[in-house]
């Protein structure tokens, strides 16, 4: 007898009917995910030709995006082509093209309704050209590695959350060798065009590509057309009406919406904890300000809004405090503070620590190397300037070891990893015993973080993204290059654009160097959703007006709704999309 079944016939459990149809829903089958596959989404009007899906052709537009000189010398052959102008859809392609062979990659971090770009690509392409899949991201372009897309993989991941299709990273292709490796493969491979679907580091490689690739890659002479789709669950890539938001945002920023919204219903349940809870956005505090749109916090704290009002620490810590006692002595002894992932890098004297710190990590790097970390610290307090040493010197150990951690390729800080919310509830914590020890303070901290980033499409990404892949596959068939695939008027029939992505470039120091990437877009102090924020927390603050949005809704009142600081800053009239005018509203 089995010691821990006891009696139970083991055979008769691994053979029964219900562990075989559990065993059919392994890998990618949950009941979910079968019905998610069947979900019809809509493409927009430019896309349909009687009902049928069909490319269309582009046409420049008045708009003209005028990058600085520097950046139009480096990028002669871009710049020349597009002239800076955005494109916008014409008419139906009625010329056929056929044989373009087009690799597509994921970049950096997943986010959701990826793999609709990929169906939407596969179709727009159609059977007379071949798409490739290039595997694990950047990495996988300078290898070769990749596969070809068929219509049963398409089936497969329709609307599925995730890049686990390809799989992703965050290499930085921008050596001349690299560049080589990928002129390389592409001759190999026969590759006629490359879609890189990325955030901003992801589409600076795009734009790097598109220049150098531009002619002379292939026998005959010609180049090898590149273009970007706008994504990251950070929702800083982003440039106005042309670009209202990159995919993934929504349905991370619902998903922590969801755990936020609990979790406010729990403090006024339980009346006794203040959650700290940081959320994931490297720079930008777009996730953290939409949260709040959609949850009412007790407290959200906008990093945009630390650095240009020059607030210290101490005076966030102060402001926080001083809400608890205030709330505490009207029976409220609990509440919520969000804490944008990146608030660290905004305040003031931490920003130009940083990046001190930044400058001298890579001018010191063999020193550092076979140093143990506070061998590193010690190195390092002695090579900052005198108040940022001690700036560093002064923070929680777990805080100083994550900011000595190693840049990604693109110079990064892993933020994710720096567990701000507890040094600030900490902090609080401490100010409290000091300004009133007779007010009991309990907390407790979270991240949210990963657990959003591969959740299951909103049917605004599962749209969004498949309407994306369709305007990236027409810019190829239209023979264009060095454009991001973007759409406009989210809220009325969703019109496909292209954006030079050379434009969108800007100088920034990235490890000490200046480099030419894309400028993150971070919240307006000025814009409608920040205003609008900034008019009601302190009603948030002071009452409990939390919003408990649910999960994600596929179905019902909010799954035609699309972010809410995106339909604010747009001024659109209303939260709902619609991507087809003949629809009324939208699927499903
Ligand atoms: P992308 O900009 O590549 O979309 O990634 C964004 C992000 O999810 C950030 O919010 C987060 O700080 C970072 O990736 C985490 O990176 P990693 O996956 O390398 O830990």
């Amino acid at each position: 007898m089995n010691k821990l079944t006891g009696s139970m016939n083991v055979e008769n459990v691994i053979n029964s009917a219900l562990a075989y149809s559990l065993k059919v829903m392994e890998k990618g089958h949950s009941p979910f995910e079968k019905a998610i596959r069947t979900m019809e989404v809509p493409a927009c009007d430019a896309f349909l030709t009687l009902g049928t899906l069909a490319p269309v052709t582009f046409v420049p537009g008045t708009k003209v995006l005028e990058p600085n000189r520097e950046i139009a010398d480096s990028f002669p052959n871009s710049i020349a082509a597009s002239e800076n102008r955005i494109l916008s859809a014409g008419d139906a392609m009625t010329a056929k093209v056929s044989r373009k062979r087009v690799a597509v990659l994921f970049s950096g971090g997943p986010a959701a309704g990826g793999h609709n770009v990929v169906t939407g690509l596969k179709q727009i392409l159609g059977s007379d050209n071949t798409l490739l899949g290039v595997k694990a991201g950047p990495k996988g372009l300078l290898t070769g590695n990749m596969f070809e897309i068929t219509d049963e993989h398409v089936q497969q991941i329709m609307n599925t959350g995730g890049f686990n299709f390809m799989g992703s990273d965050r290499t930085k292709i921008e050596k001349p060798e690299d560049i080589d490796k990928v002129k390389t493969v592409c001759r190999e491979h026969g590759i006629d065009a490359i879609v890189i679907i990325g955030g901003d580091d992801s589409n600076t490689n795009a734009a790097l590509l598109a220049e150098k690739l531009f002619s002379g890659v292939k026998e005959d002479g010609s180049g090898v057309q590149v273009i970007g789709v706008p994504k990251t669950i950070d929702g800083d890539l982003q440039h106005g009406d042309e670009l209202p938001i990159s995919f993934g945002f929504d349905t991370a920023t619902k998903i922590y919406a969801e755990e936020v919204g609990n979790i406010l219903r729990d403090t006024a349940s339980s009346l006794k904890y203040w959650h700290f809870i940081r959320l994931m956005g490297r720079s930008a505090s777009h996730v953290t300000l939409e949260v709040a749109l959609q949850t009412h916090p007790t407290i959200a704290l906008i990093s945009e809004e630390v650095r240009e009002c020059n607030i210290t620490l101490a005076e966030i810590v102060d402001s926080i405090a001083n809400t608890v006692i205030w709330r505490a002595k009207k029976g409220m002894n609990y509440g919520v503070v969000l804490v944008p992932e990146g608030l660290i890098e905004f305040i003031p004297g931490f920003t130009t620590m940083i990046d001190d710190l930044n400058d001298k990590m890579a001018q010191f790097k063999d020193e550092l190397g076979g140093k143990n970390i506070r061998e590193q610290l010690l190195f390092m307090y002695s090579k900052l300037t005198q108040s940022h040493g001690e700036l560093l010197e002064s923070l929680p150990d777990s805080i100083k070891y994550k900011l000595m951690a190693d840049r990604d390729e693109h110079g990064n800080l892993p933020v994710s990893q720096i567990e701000t919310e507890i040094m600030l509830s900490d902090a609080v914590k401490a100010k409290i015993i000091e300004l009133d020890a007779t007010v009991k303070f309990a907390s407790l901290n979270h991240f949210f973080g990963y657990e959003a980033r591969c959740g299951a499409s909103t049917v605004f990404d599962s749209s969004y993204t498949y309407n994306l892949g369709a305007t990236a596959g027409s810019l190829i068939l239209d023979g264009r290059t060095g454009y991001m695939a973007s759409m406009t008027d989210l809220d009325n029939g969703a019109k496909p654009l292209g954006i030079p992505i050379a434009s969108l470039l800007d100088i920034e120091i990235r490890k000490g160097k200046p480099a030419k990437v894309i400028e993150k877009a971070l919240v307006k102090l000025d814009s409608p959703a920040f205003i609008y924020f900034e008019s009601r927390r302190r009603l948030w603050a002071e009452n409990d007006l939390s919003n408990s949005p649910g999960p994600i809704q596929l179905w019902g009142p909010t799954s035609r709704q699309l972010p809410k600081t995106v339909a604010l800053n747009r001024e659109y009239q209303s939260l709902d999309f619609k991507f087809n005018t003949a629809l009324e509203g939208n699927l499903p």
